[in-house]
């Protein structure tokens, strides 16, 4: 941590101080983008104290056009600071991987993606938020092929902002291999899948499980509002529960045919693939919000179970810490 990160901390604190006690603070509204999930993770950051400190309770949320039509938290984020008045004690949103330094939290490290990795030792390092969402099937399938990779868990409200700007798109999650960062989950997956031949036998399969993984992906941001929901305490959540559920339930019925059509125990005929770990992951959490819809679509609970069991995962998914999504 620099010295200058050291004067935020402490006039952040000096803020949250001063809030204290004022309880007659008018309500906040907040202004979010296009990305709910992003400012989900954002304000679910917040404990209770620190939402009662900037009267965050009750939540107002708005949406909001930003101005330069960046699909970015950016805007809600300098939005967040200037209503909860931090603005001006803030880190600027910018990032300058000379001057900043971050330190180790309990989640992994950050570490600067853009110096040059040293390719003899293949690093690599893996960047997302403290979930699995979109990021968890590519955790899978390093831990799956035992590649030693740095899991770095950015923090939404002090990192994410000064590492934004320095990442290809804009959004996470990113893998820099040997220097080079590549984005977008599914390319990175299936970049992955190449490389460990995970991918599929032939083009015709490869496109198959491709197609598979795009559906999955479909599902995966039909339940975009739920977490929103979840995250933001929104008072339509068992709506949004139900929407999601109408969506598994739309669902899941193909996945379940697709695996009975294959002559393996996974997507594809030839065996695993890297379909297996994305979809597979995403049951289990449907799994655990709808415990009810287990009995009725078990060849996809066998199917997650199966991966889940993969003895290489074991140690991995012992220790992972317990996220909601
Ligand atoms: N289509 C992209 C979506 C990337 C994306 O929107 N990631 C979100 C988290 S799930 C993000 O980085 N949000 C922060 C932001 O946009 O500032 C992918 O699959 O990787």
């Amino acid at each position: 941590m620099t010295m200058s990160d050291k004067s935020t901390v402490d006039g952040t604190k000096r803020k949250i101080e001063e809030f204290e006690g004022e309880d007659q603070m008018p309500p906040k509204k907040l202004y979010v983008d296009k990305e709910p999930l992003a400012v989900a993770t954002l304000l679910a950051k917040l404990n209770e104290n620190e939402r009662r400190r900037f009267q965050l309770s009750n939540i107002v949320i708005e949406p909001f056009e930003v101005d330069d039509k960046e699909n970015s938290d950016l805007p809600f984020v300098r939005h967040f600071q200037h209503n909860t008045g931090l603005d001006s004690d803030m880190a600027p949103l910018s990032f300058n991987p000379e001057e900043d330094d971050i330190d180790d939290d309990e989640y992994g490290h950050y570490e600067d993606p853009q110096q040059p990795l040293d390719p003899a030792q293949e690093k690599m390092v893996y960047e997302y938020f403290k979930s699995r969402f979109r990021a968890e099937a590519i955790r899978l399938i390093l831990h799956y092929k035992e590649q030693k990779f740095k899991d770095v868990k950015l923090d939404m409200m002090t990192e994410w902002p000064k590492r934004k700007s320095t990442t290809p798109l804009g959004g996470l999650p990113v893998l820099t291999i040997d220097g080079v960062q590549l984005s977008q989950s599914l390319p990175i997956c299936q970049f992955l899948a190449r490389k460990y031949n995970l991918a599929g036998k032939d083009e015709l399969e490869i496109a198959h499980v491709n197609a598979i993984a795009d559906f999955q992906n479909d599902l995966m941001n039909a339940t975009v509002p739920y977490i929103v929901g979840v995250l933001t305490e929104s008072k339509d959540l068992e709506e949004r529960k139900k929407t999601l559920k109408e969506n598994v339930e739309k669902y899941w019925p193909k996945l379940v045919q697709l695996l009975r059509a294959s002559k393996s125990a996974y997507f594809a005929d030839s065996g695993l693939t890297w379909v297996d770990f994305f979809v597979a992951e995403y049951t289990d959490t449907a799994a655990k919000l709808f415990p009810s819809l287990g009995s009725k679509y078990p060849d996809l609970i066998q199917h997650s179970s199966r991966i889940h069991s993969i003895p290489q995962l074991q140690k991995y998914l012992d220790t992972r810490p317990e996220t909601f999504v």
